[in-house]
C-alpha cells in the first residue's frame, strides 16, 4: 500500500500511513516485519532507545527468560531458527536482547522506528476512519490501523511508603534497570519483593554486596530452572527437531513445549507422586506444576505438590528460623511460579539476611534506609523488585479514544473487555497484542504475539480486499468473550491468588482474571473468526 498524501483542511499536506505499531517488542517488531512484507507503510514508536522490550527494560543483573530459549523465540523464519545459537537452555537478558537487536537488523526494520519516543495519544476520527496519534516529541501521525504492542508486563509500579523521595542512596526498580541501574559490589543493598524478579536478582547482587536484605511479604513459590550450557550436539539435536519442538509446544495450553500429566495427584501412590515431583524438579522449570493435571484444578491436588517445595526449602536452607519464615501458604501456581538460581541457597549465605514484613513491617523509608518495626536497616541501595501494572498499565498510559471521544480509560473502569483479547468494541481499527483476554501472561509471548500480528495483518488485508475501511469488535461478542474467560478461570485455582493475573497487586485496580487458559482454543476462536470472514465482527 503507497503512502497517501492529501490535502487537510488548513491546507498543510500529511501523510496517512497504514499503521502506527506502540512498541518494539516482540509483538511490535513482528507487527512491524508482516505489515512491511505486505507493502504497508508503518510507523513504530518505541519509548527505549533500543529493541526488546521487556529484555530491553529489564536489564538488571541475573534477569533470564523462565522458559527455554528455543522456544521463546520467533518461528516464522525456518532461517532464523537454524541460525541464531542460543548457548544456554534459559537465556539470560544479553542473549535476549541481542536476539531482537538481530532480528531488527537482519529484516531492516530500523529505519521505520523512532526511539525515545512514547505515544502519548491516539484518537479515532470517525469522520475519516483514521487515527490521529499524538507523541511526546510533539510529532503527530495519522493512520488507518493503531497497533498496541506494549506488553503485559511493563509499567512497573512501586510501593506507597513514606519517606520513599527521602533516600540519599540509590533507588531502582528492576523494570527500570536500563535507566537507573545501580552498581552494588561492597554496598548494603536492599531487595523489595519476592516474584520472579526479585527471586532472581537478589541471588546475583548476593554474590557481590556487602549485605543484602532480602524484604518478603509473602513467601514466594520457587523452583530451580536447571538451567545448563547446551552443547553444540545438543544444539544440533534441538534445531533438527524444530517443526515437531514447535508443533509440541502449540498443541499445549502454555504454547510450551512441557509435558503435560494428565493424570490427578491422588491417582498415583504417595510414593509415586513423590517420585514424579523430585523429577520434574530435578529436570527444572515451570513444568513442575504439570507434574499431575489437576494441580491448577483441585486445592487438594494442588496442597501435594505445594507441600513437596516446602519439603525442599526445608531441606536446602540451613537455618530453620529462616526456613520457617520462607515457607508459602498460598497456593502454588497460582501466582507465577518463579523460575530460579539459586534462590533458596542465598539465604546459607552470612551476607545475606531476610526480613520477613509480615511481622516486621515496612514503617517508612529515610535519607540512609529503611525503618522497620524491629529498627533500622542501613542501606545504599534500594531495589524495587516490585512489579507491574499487568495487562492494563501501559496501554492506559495512552490516552486512547474511540468512537464518540470515548475514553479507553472509562470503558475499561471496571476491568479490560476486549474481543479475543485483540480488538474492544468502540475503537475501530485498533489492536492489541499480548492483551488483556489473550493468554498472554500464562503462554509464551512469542508465539503467542506471532500468532495474533499473522491474526492482525491477515485482518488487514482482508479488510482491504473487501474494499472496506472499518473492523470493530461488537459488544455482545465481547461480553460473551468476557463470561467466557471467567467460566474457564473459575475451574481452576488462579482466581483464588491475590496475583497479577487477577489485578490484585496494585491497589484500587478491579479483580478481573484477565488472560485466556487456553492457546490451542484460543487460537481456534481466532481461526473461526478470520474464516468466517470476520463475521463476528462489523466490518464497514
Ligand atoms: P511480581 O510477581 O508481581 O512480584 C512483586 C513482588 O513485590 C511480590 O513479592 C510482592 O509481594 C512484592 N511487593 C509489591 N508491593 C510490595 C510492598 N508494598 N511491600 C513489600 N513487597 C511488595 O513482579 P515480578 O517483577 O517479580 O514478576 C512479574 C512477572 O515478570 C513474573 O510473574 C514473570 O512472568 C515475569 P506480594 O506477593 O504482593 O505480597
Amino acid at each position: 500500500m503507497l503512502q497517501k498524501r492529501e490535502k487537510t483542511i488548513a491546507g498543510d499536506e500529511r501523510q496517512t500511513l497504514d499503521a502506527v505499531v506502540v512498541g518494539a517488542g516482540a509483538g511490535g517488531l513482528y507487527a512491524l516485519l508482516r505489515l512491511k512484507r505486505e507493502g504497508r507503510t508503518v510507523r513504530l514508536f518505541e519509548a527505549g532507545s533500543e529493541v526488546g522490550g521487556t529484555w530491553y527494560w529489564n536489564n538488571y543483573p541475573g534477569a533470564r527468560v523462565d522458559v527455554p530459549s528455543l522456544e521463546y523465540s520467533y518461528s516464522f523464519d525456518r532461517a532464523l531458527q537454524q541460525e541464531w545459537v542460543w548457548p544456554e537452555r534459559y537465556s539470560a537478558q544479553p542473549q535476549l536482547q541481542a536476539y531482537f537487536s538481530h532480528v531488527a537488523d537482519r529484516y531492516g526494520l530500523r529505519d521505520q522506528i523512532t526511539f525515545e519516543t512514547k505515544v502519548v495519544s491516539a484518537e479515532f476520527d470517525e469522520s475519516r476512519s483514521l487515527w490521529k496519534v499524538r507523541t511526546d516529541g510533539g510529532e503527530v501521525v495519522w493512520a488507518r490501523f493503531f497497533i498496541v504492542a506494549t506488553g503485559p508486563l511493563s509499567e512497573p509500579i512501586f510501593p506507597k511508603i513514606e519517606g520513599m523521595s527521602t533516600f540519599k542512596g540509590t533507588s531502582v526498580h528492576t523494570g527500570r534497570w536500563k535507566t537507573d541501574g545501580a552498581d552494588v559490589a561492597h554496598k548494603r543493598v536492599g531487595v523489595i519483593g519476592t516474584g520472579s524478579s526479585g527471586a532472581q536478582i537478589a541471588p546475583e547482587l548476593a554474590k557481590t554486596a556487602r549485605k543484602l536484605h532480602l524484604l518478603q511479604r509473602t513467601p514466594a513459590y520457587s523452583v530451580p530452572s536447571q538451567n545448563k550450557v547446551l552443547d553444540a550436539q545438543e544444539i544440533a539435536h534441538l534445531k533438527s527437531n524444530y517443526d515437531a519442538i514447535r508443533e509440541h509446544a502449540r498443541a499445549n495450553r502454555s504454547a510450551l513445549g512441557i509435558d503435560v500429566n494428565d493424570v490427578g495427584a491422588f491417582e498415583v501412590s504417595e510414593d509415586e507422586r513423590q517420585r514424579i515431583f523430585e523429577e520434574r524438579w530435578q529436570y527444572g522449570g515451570l513444568g513442575f506444576t504439570a507434574a499431575f493435571g489437576d494441580l491448577y484444578l483441585d486445592v487438594d491436588a494442588n496442597k501435594t505438590a505445594a507441600d513437596f517445595v516446602r519439603q525442599k526449602i526445608r531441606e536446602i536452607v540451613e537455618d530453620a528460623d529462616v526456613a520457617d519464615r520462607l515457607m508459602p501458604d498460598t497456593l502454588i501456581g497460582a501466582k507465577r511460579l518463579c523460575v530460579d538460581n539459586g534462590y533458596f541457597q542465598m539465604f546459607n549465605r552470612d551476607n545475606v539476611e531476610l526480613v520477613d514484613l509480615r511481622e516486621n513491617p515496612v514503617l517508612e523509608i529515610d535519607e540512609t534506609g529503611i525503618v522497620t518495626a524491629q529498627g533500622h536497616i542501613d542501606l545504599d541501595v534500594i531495589v524495587y523488585a516490585t512489579g507491574f501494572d499487568a495487562f492494563t498499565g501501559s496501554i492506559l498510559k495512552i490516552d486512547i479514544r474511540g468512537r464518540g471521544g470515548k475514553e479507553l480509560k472509562a470503558v475499561w473502569d471496571s476491568g479490560p473487555r476486549t474481543y479475543l483479547g485483540l480488538c474492544v468494541a468502540g475503537f475501530p481499527n485498533m489492536f492489541i497484542v499480548n492483551g488483556p483476554g489473550s493468554p498472554a501472561g500464562l503462554a509464551n509471548m512469542v508465539t503467542l504475539a506471532e500468532t495474533e500480528v499473522d491474526w492482525i495483518v491477515d485482518c488487514i488485508q482482508s479488510i482491504d480486499r473487501q474494499g472496506k475501511s472499518e473492523i470493530e469488535a461488537i459488544q455482545e461478542k465481547q461480553d460473551c468473550w468476557g463470561r467466557t474467560l471467567n467460566e474457564m478461570a473459575e475451574q481452576t485455582i488462579y482466581p483464588l491468588a491475590n496475583s497479577w493475573y487477577v489485578g490484585a497487586n496494585v491497589p484500587g485496580k478491579p479483580r478481573n482474571f484477565m488472560s485466556h487458559l487456553d492457546y490451542p482454543e484460543y487460537v481456534r476462536s481466532c481461526r473461526a473468526s478470520a474464516e468466517s470472514g470476520y463475521a463476528d465482527f462489523r466490518v464497514e
